[in-house]
């Protein structure tokens, strides 16, 4: 579509009523809004109406900023990021909004002069759950750092009509239910049909020769599908800039196939529709094992295809030659769920836009980028041939010749090293053949890191040790970050505005500012506030639990939380262990001296993960029995807190007294929730796992609970011969507690419901619990008497949150500017476009 120059419009004056930030603009904006946008009055509007009205109120003041950065990128045909992710974890856009937009208070104060409360409106939103975990609260992290960071960047990924799943908990197992997001509309986003992109699918090649006799292949697809952009404003926190997080729908090319209906066949007709807008319905809930479903694959190629397309539409409509598109984009690839972008890339170069081999691979490689997430084996992604030529087949012949011309290079630097090629090739031929999509990623990008120091350390040995061979100059490692806007400002108040009162609300886009707070931490004044806000906050919580689960917490009890998606890696049975192991001391002496804890869980299991499933219902079979035993006496809780989401996030970190990061070391990539923890003071007990190993490092040895084996401790267990059976027969207290398991004891007797997770522990124990499970207890021990100084806890609790610096988003994405993306800041001014533009 054209747009039409219109220069009545270029002189419009956005009239104060959408961009004024005083409290009377406000309250005159929000009942505007509720009259003419929501189509409600006070007298008749529900409390999603109000939410609505406020939204409304807040995306006019984005627009303004989103319209003049879009201006001022498109007239300077800014370098861009291009963030491809299958997954966006945004978490409530109101809120973060109005912290981004500096107009929280005033907000607050216009709704209550309104007779509303802001946190009750903030509880309507339904968050967009449009991934699993750290993966995509990453990508979400990442964005809001870019956008505050004002570098110009794009998100591209699926706007899944049904995000993560809701969890319930029924007789303590997990049930997933749909997540409707879109149930009551979404007024963050706007669809730009416009800028509509079809993908192909399916069907066959065909050999031929152009009118310059050169060869070329034409794609005779079996199937269309058409992509919607939906954009939805990212405002970085007190800048003008505002980037675009742009997700694709998927539809069928025509809302009406007229051939099929007029012969007949109506239910035909609508069965493709169906089968088309089927793309895009649904998040595939598993973050650990590619599954090779068809679904999923068109997923990947849906939305990346849509995105380089619409990239390329950007370059040219900047009039940026293509042989430049690389100059204007960088594109980073969140995993390997993006990895089809190097086949894709290269298709559209050649096949639409006629460019040579060579030349549309010197570019591909110099766009795309890969950032790996993970150690664990079955979760690197791998197709089926037989699928791959079904659904892509013009993407089959190119990964053919890229690995033709790969194995070339290969030979050319390890003459004679056959089984290097076979271990490198971009198709696995062990058995049935499979692509290996990291293999992919490796060969096509020019720039390939890891998560953390350790993980990224770990893939040049082992996971990835033939391309770090092949190609040492790619590697390279970027921590994690997360947003200190979302993960303090927003979800802590109270502690924010006792850091701001010492040392300046720097802090809030300069992280490593939090050391100042260091000098505080004699002061017996600012030790006693910082305690009372850590213990007012875990009322809070008290008060949630009481509500969701009936049940009753002591505030001065250790918070010791577990929250994270559910796998065995992550080992919340360990912690269970640890449940199991002071309840029989009481069992055993119930006048023991024991620190009361509260043991708190959050966290879904992928919904075909069988021994995840499991877990979580043993940590509710032993919270309804320690919770209930009179001999217990209060002095522990287990409480598991369902539907863990990023809004429930929110107000679980600053509850925390004790942050769980207890996975076999050389299994958490990074981990980001760590992080979160720490910042909001909780200290961390935790293996020499992901980024514990850097927090520890910033946060100092004294103040950071670390125990178990270390990763080359593990590899060498398992080299020995691992017999966990050992340990259960020589451990007094692990024997009592898996004993105690296997007798009924959580489960009403019945003797068969935890066997499958016994037995794996006694004959197969694959993460190590029983090897790690002494040094676990001892260290927990060592938790609870450093609790029961409180001077010297809160103390620990300060220098965390203070040393925390160097785990800001910001910090991670300046790293990724400065080392791969070669990306400037381009700052916005409000105004200069579109106010009194002659
Ligand atoms: O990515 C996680 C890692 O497990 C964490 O250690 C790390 O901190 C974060 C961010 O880097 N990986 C995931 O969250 N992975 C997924 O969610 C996922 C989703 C779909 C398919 C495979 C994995």
């Amino acid at each position: 579509m054209q747009t039409v120059p219109n220069h009545q419009v270029d002189n419009l004056q956005i009239e104060d009523d959408r961009t004024g930030l005083s409290v009377e603009c406000l309250k005159r904006a929000f009942l505007d809004n509720l009259f003419y946008v929501q189509g409600k009055f006070p007298k008749i509007a529900t409390k999603n109406d109000y939410y609505m009205a406020l939204a409304y109120t807040v995306r006019d003041r984005l627009l303004q900023r989103w319209i003049n950065t879009a201006v001022i990128y498109t007239e300077r045909a800014s370098r861009t990021v291009s963030y491809l992710s299958a997954e966006f974890l945004m978490g409530p856009h109101l809120g973060n909004n109005l912290v981004n937009l500096g107009i929280y208070d005033q907000v607050k104060q216009a709704v209550s002069e309104l007779g509303l409360d802001l946190e009750d409106l903030l509880e309507q939103e339904e968050e967009p759950g449009l991934g699993n975990g750290g993966l995509g609260r990453l990508a979400a992290c990442y964005l809001d750092s870019m956008a505050t960071l004002e570098i110009p960047s794009l998100g591209y990924g699926i706007r899944y009509e049904f995000g993560i799943f809701d969890q319930d908990i029924r007789d303590g197992w997990q049930v997933e239910i749909t997540d409707k997001w879109l149930h009551c509309g979404n007024p963050w986003e706007i669809a730009r049909p416009e800028w509509e992109v079809y993908v192909r699918l399916g069907g066959h090649t065909e050999a031929y020769t152009d009118e310059h006799g050169r060869y070329r292949v034409r794609w005779i697809p079996f199937q269309v599908i058409k992509g919607v952009p939906h954009d939805t404003p990212i405002l970085g926190y007190k800048t003008n800039t505002a980037n675009t997080l742009r997700l694709w729908t998927a539809e069928a090319p025509e809302s009406f196939d007229f051939a099929a209906f007029n012969s007949g066949d109506y239910l035909g007709a609508v069965q493709e529709k169906m089968v088309s807008e089927n793309l895009s319905k649904v998040l595939y809930p598993n973050d650990d094992s590619s599954q090779g479903k068809r679904l999923r694959l068109a997923q990947q190629i849906f939305f990346v295809s849509c995105s380089l397309q619409d990239m390329i539409r950007i370059v040219f409509r900047q009039n940026v030659p293509l042989e430049k598109f690389h100059e204007k984009f960088v594109v980073q690839l969140n995993d390997t769920h993006p990895a089809i972008a190097v086949a894709e890339l290269m298709r559209l170069l050649i096949d639409e836009h006629d460019m040579g081999w060579d030349q549309a691979w010197q570019i591909t490689q110099k766009s795309l980028a890969y950032t790996n997430h993970t150690l664990l084996p079955e979760a690197l992604e791998r197709w089926p041939i037989s699928l791959f030529r079904e659904l892509l087949p013009r993407h089959l012949e190119i990964i053919y010749e890229i690995n033709y011309h790969f194995l070339e290079e290969v030979k050319a630097k390890f003459p004679g090293d056959s089984d290097r090629l076979r271990r490198m090739s971009l198709i696995d031929e062990s058995g049935e053949k499979y692509v290996r999509m990291a293999h992919l990623a490796c060969v096509g990008s020019h720039s390939i890191n890891g998560v953390a120091a350790l993980h990224t350390k770990l893939l040049q040995q082992d996971v990835l040790r033939d391309f770090y061979q092949m190609y040492p100059e790619k590697f390279n490692n970027k921590t994690n970050g997360v947003t200190p806007r979302r993960f303090i400002v927003l979800s802590n108040p109270r502690l924010t505005n006792l850091i701001s009162s010492k040392i300046g609300d720097n802090w809030i886009k300069h992280l490593e500012d939090l050391k100042h707070l260091e000098a505080f931490v004699d002061d017996p004044e600012f030790c006693s506030q910082w305690r009372s806000i850590k213990s007012a906050i875990k009322q809070d919580l008290v008060a949630y639990i009481a509500q969701q689960n009936g049940i009753t917490v002591n505030p001065d009890s250790i918070f010791d939380i577990q929250a994270k998606r559910f796998h065995e890696y992550k080992r919340q049975h360990l912690n269970a262990l640890h449940i199991i192991t002071l309840y029989n001391r009481i069992k055993a002496n119930p006048d023991i001296d024991i620190t009361p804890r509260t043991f708190i869980f959050g966290g879904k299991a992928a919904p075909g993960y069988y021994m995840a499933k499991l877990i979580i219902k043993l940590l509710n079979s032993i919270g309804d029995v320690v919770n209930n035993d009179p001999d217990v006496r209060d002095r522990l809780k287990v409480v598991f807190l369902k539907d863990y989401s990023v809004k429930f996030a929110q107000r679980v970190y600053p509850a925390a007294d004790l942050s769980e990061q207890i996975s076999m070391a050389g299994k958490e990539a990074s981990g980001t929730g760590n992080m979160k923890f720490a910042l909001n003071g909780a200290l961390t007990i935790g293996t020499l796992d992901g980024a514990n190993v850097e927090i520890r490092e910033e946060v100092g040895e004294d103040n950071f609970f670390i125990f178990g084996l270390t990763a080359p401790e593990v590899y060498a267990l398992k080299a020995r011969g691992y017999r966990p059976l050992d340990y259960y027969h020589s451990n007094r207290e692990l024997k009592a507690v898996i004993d105690r398991i296997a007798s009924g004891h959580f489960s009403h007797g019945d003797t068969k419901l935890f066997k499958p997770l016994l037995d794996s522990l006694l004959y197969r124990d694959e993460y190590l619990l029983f090897a790690d499970y002494q040094a676990y207890i001892d260290c927990q021990d060592r938790v609870s008497q450093v609790y029961r100084d409180r001077d010297r806890w809160t103390r620990m609790s300060i220098l965390n949150a203070a040393r925390m610096g160097k785990f800001s988003s910001d910090r991670s994405i300046r790293d990724y500017c400065q080392d791969i993306w070669n990306i400037k800041p381009v700052p916005i001014e409000l105004g200069e476009c579109i106010q009194a533009k002659e």
